[in-house]
């Protein structure tokens, strides 16, 4: 079976250190997850911030939330930890004066938006409020990432994936998330207290699905394997290279 990919070894190889926990905003417990795939919440649009929208769990991965907003498509898909301000359950809008919004890209016309609203909750299967949590946890005081720390990170460009990342390079409070093993393609700059961003052994606690580094600027002798290969459980080039973070698994 595939191998799994072993931080204590990479951090030995690479001669890295790991971003200590007080630099993120993340809780030193990963939230639990009670959400059920097809519960209905109150989310933010994420094209569209100023917007609550209804949408349905259709993923769960970790201390994370797949999400779709209901009368979208389903290419927009966005991915929420369980502990974000961004969601609540359904009713709150409502409560606090607020009124329910069609999604960016509502794909009927917007005159049909109420009754859609209607028909969507109707005999829906709304996530309990006890579910959620109450709050986000602090917002550590400053920035106090250092260049070369490692960390985890939303990949954004694939957002399902969480992945090895090193702090590239530091701008006031943001802090530049590069991704260990490809090239600078998928970098951004996010603030310090970003939910994007995690403590390494994050993925372990919550049971999320830590991708492997990519291949390059990895010391191969020749043309490197796909990035596909690691996935596969082929590792005997990296493995004679001495390239033993990725671990037999079992
Ligand atoms: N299919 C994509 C996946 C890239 C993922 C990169 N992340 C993990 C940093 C590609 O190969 O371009």
């Amino acid at each position: 079976q595939a191998g799994h990919f072993s931080w204590e070894k990479y951090l030995k190889e690479t001669g890295a250190a790991a971003a200590p926990s007080s630099c993120f905003k993340q809780s030193l417990t990963p939230p639990v997850n009670e959400f059920k795939v097809g519960m209905k919440l109150e989310a933010q649009d994420p094209r569209n911030t100023t917007s609550t929208c209804i949408a349905t769990v259709v993923g769960l991965t970790g201390s994370r939330l797949r999400l779709r907003l209901d009368g979208s498509d389903n290419k927009n898909d966005f991915w929420r930890l369980v502990d974000s301000s961004e969601i609540q359950p359904i009713g709150s809008c409502e409560k606090n004066g607020g009124m329910l919004q069609p999604p960016l890209g509502f794909r009927l016309n917007a005159s049909s938006w109420p009754m859609f609203l209607l028909k969507t909750l109707n005999g829906a299967e709304m996530a309990p409020a006890r579910i959620f949590h109450k709050q986000e946890p602090p917002a550590p005081e400053q920035n106090s990432f250092q260049v070369g720390m490692k960390l985890e990170a939303v990949d954004r460009k694939n957002p399902h994936f969480i992945c090895p990342a090193t702090v590239g390079a530091l701008r006031g409070v943001e802090v530049l998330v590069t991704f260990d093993g490809w090239r600078g393609a998928f970098d951004y700059y996010c603030r310090y207290d970003s939910r994007d961003i995690f403590p390494v052994g994050w993925c372990t606690l919550t049971g999320d699905n830590l991708q492997p580094p990519g291949t390059k600027g990895l010391d191969l002798s020749s043309a490197p394997p796909p990035a596909s290969l690691w996935h596969s459980g082929n590792q005997s080039r990296i493995k004679h290279l001495g390239k033993s973070f990725l671990q037999k698994s079992g």
